[in-house]
């Protein structure tokens, strides 16, 4: 292993033995399938992980159902105390903790720290929450009565994250539910298993210091057998699963199949759209950082760019400026914008786009290849690719599909119906962004006749959302994060309580013998 990789595991607890268990349910164990962490930028496999047998799983769901009669029992604002414990001991490693994100996803140095940040911003929302997870009083229409709506815990919650935000989005499931009451089961991707470990331990130590069961954070490592295990148990009332449609499409129907419910996080296609009086100086830098941040891995990411004729030509030679400055390489080295993508399987996915855009006749702008040269040969980078595709049809695979890759498809507009209507055109809802100081364009892209996505910014690129509103798109829908998300870990009694000396019925009913 290399040095700085030694370091940062042992820095974060991370045992560099050759097998390190990757189930926690209070206590470490793990004798499954062996998992590789395989850095992205150098291709050292930084661990092998060992995800949960059959056995263990059903071991740890137990755990966790027992540690719920546990924590259910603590007050709501206990609970957040808990919580500011947990941000405290997340920010104190937000530097090693980001290193690791950088190291085993390969995003760059300030993007893995701000994703720690997002897990201690959620974690101030929850504390603040475990003191307003509101019911409501409702008039009754009977004298004496009175109708409360309860919140109460659901029981155990299962949390699916992708590879993409290996820290942030169990962040967003763990810290909501927490503050509700619930256990938490952690499924993460079986690419980036020692992100998850880490952030484990820093909860489980903050657990034990206070007393309580392990398990109510509990973490299952494993492949796909793992992931079904959770989602069709039906000990598990709510699954939350971020990923790809076609998984997501198929966690949904089972866990509807067993009326569970889910909080499903799926792709997202998002497109940029830039009106001739854009503040260019503001929105070439911001569709710059929405395409090629994260090397376009973020289900956020920037795919599509509407420019209008007017501005089209200025806009795309500053644009190709930036991408001829992209410093590439090395995501834990200070001033690298563009990092690795994370697996060799996003290589052949990015070469398969490209290929599909020459096929059609696009004009590549700037990209399309691999970098070979150097030491960058030994991971997986990609050149930023800005593409013009002959055709404007939404119904086109290459407008319609979301490639998790650096690649930007542009498309030339004369009004911003068109652009629109374009924006709305294909299967996917997440996020989307207008360019412009005209506040008629802003009226009418953020109402009925505008954007139909979740997200939906003015003189804000696509990504890069703030924990406080709920994250999540529309067409794949799905809520997380801030806003009403809470809602959904929690199951809704509405109670009728007569206070008086008569039983009368609702709506009049005389039901006397
Ligand atoms: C994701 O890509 O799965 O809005 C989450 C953003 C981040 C979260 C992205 N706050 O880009």
């Amino acid at each position: 292993l290399s040095s700085r990789a030694s370091n940062i595991l042992t820095a974060l607890d991370i045992p560099l033995s050759s097998e390190i268990p990757g189930v926690y349910d209070g206590q470490w164990k793990g004798s499954g399938e062996v998992l590789e962490s395989i850095c992205p930028t150098t291709g050292e496999v930084l661990a092998r992980v060992q995800a949960a047998t059959p056995n263990e799983l059903q071991e740890t769901l137990d755990k966790s159902k027992e540690a719920y009669l546990y924590l259910r029992k603590m007050p709501a604002p206990k609970r957040g105390e808990i919580l500011r414990q947990i941000r405290e001991a997340l920010a104190a490693k937000c530097g090693v903790l980001g290193a690791l994100v950088s190291l085993e996803m390969g995003k760059i140095k300030t993007e893995g720290m701000g994703e720690v940040q997002e897990f201690v911003d959620i974690c101030d929302y929850a504390v603040g929450l475990s003191r307003m997870m509101n019911g409501r009083v409702v008039a009754s229409e009977r004298p004496g009565h009175s109708i409360l709506e309860m919140p109460n815990p659901l029981g155990v919650v299962g949390v699916l994250t992708a590879f993409n935000f290996p820290v942030a989005v169990y962040g967003w499931n763990f810290s909501l539910s927490f503050a509700a009451g619930n256990s938490n089961i952690w499924k993460p991707s079986p690419s980036t298993p020692l992100c998850a470990i880490a952030v484990t331990k820093i909860i489980a130590h903050v657990l034990e210091k206070n007393g309580i069961p392990g398990a109510v954070s509990a973490l299952v490592s494993g492949g796909k057998d793992v992931g079904e295990a959770v989602v069709n148990s039906p000990d598990i009332p709510l699954v939350s699963f971020t990923g790809s449609e076609t998984v997501g499409a198929a966690v949904g129907k089972a866990v509807q199949s067993r009326f569970g419910k889910t909080i499903l996080e799926l792709g997202g296609n998002n497109a940029s759209i830039v009106m001739p009086d854009a503040d260019l100086l503001m929105a070439v830098p911001a569709v710059f950082f929405g395409a090629v941040g994260t090397a376009g891995q973020r289900c956020t990411s920037t795919r599509r760019l509407y420019l209008h004729r007017e501005i089209a030509p200025r806009f795309l030679n500053a644009l190709e400026k930036l991408y001829a400055s992209v410093r590439v390489g090395d995501p834990l080295v200070e001033g690298t914008l563009l990092g690795p993508l994370h697996s060799r399987a996003a290589v052949g996915i990015y070469s398969d786009a490209v290929h599909r855009l020459r096929e059609q006749g696009a004009q590549i702008l700037t990209g399309g290849q691999k970098y070979e040269q150097d030491h960058l040969g030994r991971g997986n980078f990609v050149q930023p690719t800005i593409a013009i595709p002959k055709s404007t049809d939404t119904t086109d695979t290459i407008w319609n599909a979301e490639t998790f890759a650096p690649i930007l498809n542009v498309a030339i507009f004369d009004d911003l119906e068109q652009a629109i209507a374009w924006n709305n055109g294909v299967p996917q809802g997440l996020s989307s962004s207008l360019w412009t100081r005209d506040m008629r364009n802003i009226g009418k892209w953020i109402g009925p006749e505008g954007s139909d996505t979740g997200i939906v910014n003015v003189n804000v690129g696509t990504s890069g959302a703030e924990i406080g509103a709920a994250f999540g798109g529309n067409k794949r829908p799905g809520r997380e994060s801030g806003g009403d998300a809470w809602k959904q870990y929690v199951r809704w009694s509405a109670c009728t309580i007569n206070f008086s000396d008569s039983a009368p019925l609702a709506q009049g009913v005389d039901f006397s013998a």
